[in-house]
């Protein structure tokens, strides 16, 4: 399963620096003065210690990590005014399945602030405005649509009466300036949803832009988070510029430079492990002599969903999986060896896979 987190923010903020540094990719900062570029994609490695430490163990010829994209919108949401570019950008974004929101937090006399000052609380209330207004007007657009259909079809399908009390609900939030994402919503509902690619609806992660030596960071986050207590919300922050260079060395450079810099952990391993952890995705692991793989699903996912994860094949011929967590296998030192010690346990097609579980499916063909 691939999942996709979109970057957005205000003309300057950073975006293309963070998506760089996280993306270990080269496109140049400041490109998109003109509008009507193309997005920039990449795919990112999610950092896993226990993929790396059972590659250790089974020296398989390709480790391969779980995977996240991340896409840089051309553009910002609030550009010139006239809504032409927010449009496009909107659009751009609809399809992702969380939104990296970029805000600038560091000083700088040679790069202009659009707004004229940096004051990363105010950037964030007015993008947060500026995502509430735009669902809202979708909202507003669909049920004058829906009063329609409802009022002049014969026999308007049974679902528009419902999808009708849903968005009444919805637009109360919105107008009092809650994102859909905190309504906790049905699956049923939220599945209801899904098309409109509500931008309020999808999990956020707030993304402090600090400079080289972020100061009075700790205060912007903790207000950040007393501004925007809801659910499926993170915030924090990032050295963006500082850690696109770190990115650009060779390993053994960056290393240096993060001993002298007294740098313990990379930001950005912690920010793809938050993306991560926002869209409630786990991970589980196949070994083998071929291959240590990280695989993504969603929490909840059975261990049926997990072998269609790997192939179509395994999911329609499922027998069983065979089941340890990551830590107990290490101890063991081996498949074989935890076997015999009965560690690996037999699951049925319902078994609920738990984040770390080494999973190997037993199908026929
Ligand atoms: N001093 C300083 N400059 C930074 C930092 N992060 C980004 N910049 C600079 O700010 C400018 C804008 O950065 P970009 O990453 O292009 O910002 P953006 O949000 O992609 O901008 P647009 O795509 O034009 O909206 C560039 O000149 C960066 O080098 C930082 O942490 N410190
Ligand atoms: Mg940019």
């Amino acid at each position: 399963m691939s999942v996709e987190i979109g970057i957005m923010g205000l003309a300057g903020a950073g975006k293309t620096t963070v998506f760089n540094a996280l993306a270990r990719a080269r496109v140049a900062v400041a490109t998109y003065a003109a509008p009507g570029g193309e997005p920039h994609r990449a795919v990112v490695h999610v950092p896993d210690q226990r993929l790396e430490r059972l590659a250790a163990l089974f020296q398989p010829r390709k480790v391969t990590p779980a995977e996240v994209r991340y896409v840089d919108v051309a553009g910002s949401l609030q550009t010139d005014g006239t809504g032409a570019r927010a449009a496009q950008v909107v659009g751009q974004l609809r399809n992702a399945d969380a939104l990296l929101l970029v805000i600038r937090a560091f000083a700088s006399d040679v790069v202009p602030h659009p707004l004229g000052q940096v004051d990363p609380l105010r950037d964030l209330r007015l993008l947060h405005e500026d995502l509430v207004l735009n669902d809202l007007t979708v909202v507003e657009r669909r049920l004058e649509r829906l009063e329609k259909e409802l009022r002049f079809a014969r026999n308007a399908p049974p679902e528009a009466a419902r999808e009708r009390g849903l968005l009444e609900q919805i637009k109360e939030a919105l107008e009092s300036g809650r994102p859909i994402r905190d309504l906790g919503l049905a699956d049923a509902d939220a599945k209801l949803l899904r098309s409109y690619g509500f931008l309020t609806a999808k999990p956020l992660m707030i993304l402090f832009n600090t400079g080289d030596t972020p100061e009075g960071i700790e205060e912007i986050i903790a207000a950040a988070r007393a501004a925007q207590p809801y659910a499926r919300t993170e915030v924090t922050s990032l050295a963006g510029r500082l850690e696109m260079e770190l990115a650009e060395l060779e390993p053994a450079e960056a290393e240096e430079f993060k001993t002298a810099l007294g740098i313990a952990e990379l930001g950005l391993s912690r920010v793809i492990q938050l993306s991560y952890r926002l869209l409630d995705l786990i991970s589980f692991l196949t070994v083998g002599p071929d291959e240590c793989r990280a695989w993504t699903v969603r929490r909840g996912s059975t261990a049926v969903d997990a072998a269609g994860v790997i192939h179509t094949d395994l999911a329609r011929g499922f027998i069983r999986a065979e089941v340890i967590g990551w830590e107990a296998l290490l101890e063991a030192g081996g498949w074989n060896e935890a076997k015999r010690r009965g560690l690996v346990r037999s699951e049925g097609r319902g078994y609920v896979v738990q984040d770390g579980d080494v999973i190997n499916v037993l199908f026929s063909v």
